[in-house]
């Protein structure tokens, strides 16, 4: 029997990561630098500058919170995935979650009460291999206001686990399944409104391994997309207040990669060097917004398109579909230094957060790109 370990690698080669320095870079999208530059001014501005006030009446927030002293952070590391799988027969694996209510930050200024699975947004990277048995448990924390579950996309089985682990504050619940079908998939809660457990932040990704395992890397990173529906517009301060009504008609203030604005550019940015080879997971835990994901500067050598791990995989893809609790893979080797922007093509979702940093280190590669000097 095996235990899951989600420990982060350890990165020796700091880069100077300041907003600073990230912004005097002239790679990437400038639309982000413009994000992060002016943050909520820029915010303001494209909502008319104002803040709203919450109206408690129109949300399902009306519960008592406990307010932590100091900031939260529950943006995943990217970097932060179990190693691939090196046996080559099946075995027993436990995966155990803790389903945490907590306020954390959402952005330079405001905090949000997130719902997570153990804490963190997407919640932790399960890696099995085809034939597995997984033993789940899931435990809702004592001090939790909701009932909360588990829908894993890799089971056969009744709502993929999720009566089996409806589980009220302080209780315990458990299921096992066989893993039959190789691939990445995508887990969430599915406690009813599901849409508002998943937009509060309750979704995380399973990677089924194939028999044979996936080609080697020399990196992989672990990305999920996901909306935020507050009272509050984009760019308000404070702890935000969720909003039913919005997230019913699909009017989302935020969009994130791993769980806040600036999880991964300011806070847990990509990080390659030249001659690499990337492999990043992609899911949409939504609820409701596919993304058109694409990675500015750079091209997908190999797309796992919708997540298929035994189909032939695209080759030389611009931009890919991820549908919402979907999930797909994209490798590529980076040869030029700089700063690559990941975004979801539909733009205007990067002024409302929706940004991701990779920073390539190495020599310049004058062969494959390089900026003229004017001709006058
Ligand atoms: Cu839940």
């Amino acid at each position: 029997m095996k235990h899951q370990d989600h420990t982060a690698d350890t990165e020796t080669n700091e880069v100077a990561l300041s907003r600073r320095n990230l912004l005097k870079s002239s790679a990437g999208l400038a639309m982000a630098g413009t994000l992060l530059a002016t943050g909520q001014a820029a915010a303001q501005h494209a909502h008319g500058g104002t803040s709203a006030t919450p109206s408690p009446g129109a949300s399902l927030s009306n519960r008592i919170y406990t307010v932590v002293d100091g900031i939260t952070d529950i943006g995943k590391d990217p970097k932060d995935i179990p190693p691939p799988i090196t046996r080559r027969t099946p075995e027993t694996v436990k995966v155990e979650l803790e389903t945490i209510e907590l306020e954390a930050r959402l952005d330079g200024r405001t905090t949000y009460r997130y719902w997570t699975f153990n804490g963190t947004v997407p919640g932790p990277f399960v890696r099995v291999r085809v034939g597995d048995t997984v033993e789940v448990t899931l435990k809702n924390h004592d001090d939790s206001s909701m009932m909360h579950n588990v829908d894993f996309h890799a089971v056969n089985g009744p709502g993929g686990g999720a009566g089996a682990t409806s589980a009220a504050p302080g209780e315990k619940k458990g299921f096992t399944f066989k893993a039959l079908n190789p691939g990445i998939y995508v887990y969430h809660c599915a406690v009813p409104p599901v849409a508002m457990h998943i937009a509060n932040g309750m979704y995380g990704m399973i990677l089924v391994e194939p028999e044979n395992g996936l080609p080697k890397v020399d990196h992989e990173f672990y990305v999920m997309q996901g909306e935020i529906y507050t009272e509050e517009a984009f760019g308000s301060s404070g702890l935000l207040t969720e909003s039913y009504e919005k997230l019913l008609n699909e009017r989302p203030e935020y969009f994130v990669f791993n769980g806040h604005v600036g999880s991964l550019t300011e806070h847990n940015p990509l990080k390659a060097k030249v001659g690499e080879t990337v492999r990043i997971y992609i899911g949409v835990g939504g609820p409701n917004f596919s993304s058109s994901f694409h990675v500015i500067g750079e091209i997908f050598d190999k797309v796992y398109q919708v997540g298929s791990l035994t189909s032939e995989p695209l080759t030389n893809v611009q931009t890919i579909t991820v549908p919402a609790g979907g999930a797909a893979a994209v490798e590529f080797k980076v040869e030029v230094p700089g700063r690559y922007v990941l975004v979801d093509h539909a733009l205007s979702r990067v002024e409302r957060g929706l940004a991701g940093f990779l920073i390539v280190e190495g020599d310049e590669n004058h062969d494959i790109f390089h900026a003229t000097a004017s001709a006058e």
